[in-house]
């Protein structure tokens, strides 16, 4: 199969049916043996109904349905894992996505090499107050992560096969899929303008909170991404470091006190320093050593991508 189209979405009824025949319509004009694969994530509104009268007419359609509200990476995770095509797109169910940008996505991942290709919504049609943090948002992570992405956020992207069965979004790890790429190894970003509608119904499910849960998740990503293998070398190297600030404070005080017989050592600054690099120092010792117990108990200790064993 040439290419899976994974669509995540939560009540977004009215938009599926315009959406569905758009997209028939741009991948059979190009002739690809394709499959459409919805994830309703707990809509409440008839969505799923809807979903069931587009499959019954199209038998390239597939499609789940969670019992609960899960979130977008949840849906994109079970989507990632049945897709059966050598291309597979994301694309937001709200319209605001156009189809119209399928084969020249396709065509970067199967015919330029790119392993993965995000759509970058160069003009946007969202309000201003959305527009401004986001612009933020993707300067600081570009930034962070070394990738030179404008649109981390977009829904549109493009991936070889292999690293939608390589990379597991969870949380809200949506976002930074091009950062879990790139750590598996997949180190061939590519970036596409694309087209950009106004939502034509219903209204938009995310908030100001994504900036500031989407910075932490980054940096986790980071954090696991260079770490995670390995937490000691960053707790042991800082707690190393902080205690041996400690004793060097506490051992001069001492040595104050017990040859000039200095008074008063404890109404220093430098003593309480000096404790408080001591006992900092030994808490992320001790915060290494967990970490590489937890570690050690982990099922994904010894999970490595493998790209040729010949
Ligand atoms: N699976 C899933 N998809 C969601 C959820 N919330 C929104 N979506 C989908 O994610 C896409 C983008 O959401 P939208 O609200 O338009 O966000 P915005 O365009 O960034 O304002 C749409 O296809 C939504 O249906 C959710 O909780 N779970
Ligand atoms: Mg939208």
């Amino acid at each position: 199969m040439d290419l899976s189209i994974v669509i995540p979405l939560k009540n977004e009824a009215e938009s599926l049916p315009e959406l569905e025949s758009w997209i028939r319509r741009v991948v059979e004009a190009q002739g690809y043996a394709y499959e459409i694969i919805f994830i309703d994530d707990g809509s409440t509104d008839n969505s799923w109904s809807v979903i069931e009268q587009l499959q019954a007419a199209n038998p390239n359609i597939r499609s789940v349905k969670f019992r609960r509200n899960y979130g977008k990476s949840a849906a994109l995770h079970i989507g990632f894992q049945r897709t059966r095509g050598n291309v597979v797109i994301t694309m937001d169910a709200d319209l605001q996505d156009s189809p119209d940008e399928i084969p020249a996505l396709y065509d970067m991942i199967s015919g330029d090499g790119y392993d993965l290709v995000s759509g970058w919504k160069k003009k946007r049609h969202d309000p201003l107050e959305k527009r401004l943090p986001s612009k933020l948002f993707n300067a600081v992570a570009s930034w962070m992560s070394g990738i030179k992405l404008h649109d981390f956020n977009c829904g549109l992207k493009a991936y070889r096969s292999a690293v939608v069965k390589a990379v597991e979004v969870y949380g809200e790890m949506h976002r930074w899929i091009p950062v879990l790429a790139k750590w598996a190894g997949f180190t061939n970003i590519g970036e596409k303008v694309v087209e950009h509608q106004a939502r034509k119904y219903g209204y938009s499910k995310f908030g100001w909170e994504r900036y500031v849960n989407g910075f932490l998740d980054l940096l986790s990503v980071y954090f696991v991404g260079k770490f995670g293998k390995r937490p000691m070398h960053f707790f042991g190297t800082l707690g190393v470091l902080s205690f041996l600030a400690g004793f060097v404070f506490l051992a001069y005080l001492s040595w104050a006190k017990l040859v000039y017989k200095e008074y008063g050592i404890a109404d220093r600054p430098l003593f309480y320093f000096g404790i408080l690099a001591l006992i900092v120092g030994t808490q992320l010792f001790l915060t290494g050593f967990l970490a590489e117990i937890v570690n050690r108990n982990s099922a994904s200790r010894n999970d490595y991508l493998i790209e040729k064993d010949v």
